[in-house]
């Protein structure tokens, strides 16, 4: 988008104030993921996958009253997913590792740049709640490990029982019918979804979280790229946020939601700098078997986009005039 769009936006929503419908058309006109229909820039909350419908009704409960606050969406939308425990890779109900512990990777960012993350946390409900609290309450961006379930103990975080029934079962499942994976897990589209959500305010706020129990049958004491402010998760509030979706390990190689936000930052559309950054996972691969990775990014002024590796990826959008699930493009089939 223009750097004049911007500035025409920005002048047409202070006229009317941010909370009224403004005719999008002039604006989205070079964004082919965007609705053609008049509709609100912001609030607004995307999320990854299918699950993200459910956590962006939450995240809409806080964005839609006058005041909102996009931390506070965030964190209501991840919790949402924590809790819902036919969830098999967000929470405790997520996928084991090659061990069978559910160990969990957070973090949350606001449009302060203030950040907070926890890694591999095993027997907790809301790890997004205690990235938050570590955001908030200590001098520190990420705790892991012992160390964070300590802090979340001391912190008032009830513990609670994991692996849950379920998760128990399906491991020794897996373990009988998988011994050769132990030497090499698989990761494929089926068995990992971490849930990312970014939203803006109706201040024009943004803030983003990410929460997942990370590669299904990961070593124990893996963390992937869903704690790693920059990897999994990156906002800057003159810019815009990008989260991420797939194999932690190659997002990672790229500090890919940071790559992101900076393509943005250089003018590229949300999808453009989400298509650039898979672009450049897939230049730094020589076998892209089984890897998939997707971005999703919001810029400042509400426009989105994604980009994905394979086919398959898909994100939640709620806006005063969309609530909708978007294919996102991508570079191959499977
Ligand atoms: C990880 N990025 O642990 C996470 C997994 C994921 O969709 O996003 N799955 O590597």
């Amino acid at each position: 988008m223009q750097r004049r769009t911007f500035f025409k936006w920005g002048a047409i929503g202070t006229v009317l104030g941010i909370t009224q419908p403004v005719q999008a058309t002039q604006f989205f006109a070079d964004d082919t993921l965007l609705d053609k229909k008049p509709m609100l820039r912001y609030p607004i909350v995307v999320s990854t996958w299918k699950h993200g419908l459910e956590a962006n009704k939450e995240a809409w409960k806080v964005l839609s009253s006058p005041n909102s606050n996009a931390l506070d969406a965030v964190e209501a939308a991840a919790r949402q997913t924590e809790s819902d425990r036919t969830n098999r890779s967000v929470g405790i109900s997520g996928m084991p590792d090659r061990e069978g512990h559910v160990t969990l990777d957070a973090c949350i960012m606001d449009h302060n740049s203030k950040c907070g993350s926890v890694g591999f946390i095993e027997g907790y409900e809301h790890p997004i709640s205690i990235a938050r609290s570590i955001m908030e309450s200590t001098q520190h961006v990420m705790l892991v490990g012992e160390g964070a379930e300590d802090y979340a103990k001391s912190h008032g975080f009830p513990k609670i029982k994991s692996p849950i029934k379920e998760v128990k079962k399906e491991y020794k499942t897996w373990k009988k019918e998988n011994k050769d994976l132990f030497k090499k897990p698989k990761i494929n589209h089926e068995n990992h979804d971490t849930i990312g959500i970014l939203a803006i305010d109706t201040k024009g706020n943004i803030s983003g979280a990410c929460t997942t129990s990370g590669w299904a049958y990961k070593l124990h004491g893996r963390i992937g790229d869903s704690p790693i402010i920059g990897a999994g998760l990156f906002i800057d509030n003159e810019v815009g946020g990008a989260v991420a979706t797939g194999l932690g390990e190659a997002i990672i190689r790229i500090a890919g939601s940071h790559t992101v936000v900076e393509l943005m930052r250089q003018g590229k559309t949300p999808q453009e700098a989400c298509k650039a950054a898979v672009e450049r996972i897939i230049a730094k691969h020589d076998d892209l078997t089984g890897l998939q990775c997707g971005f999703i990014a919001l810029n400042k002024y509400g426009q989105y986009g994604a980009y994905s590796v394979y086919n398959g990826f898909n994100f939640a959008l709620k806006s005063h005039y969309n609530e909708e699930m978007v294919d996102a493009p991508f570079d191959r089939n499977w």
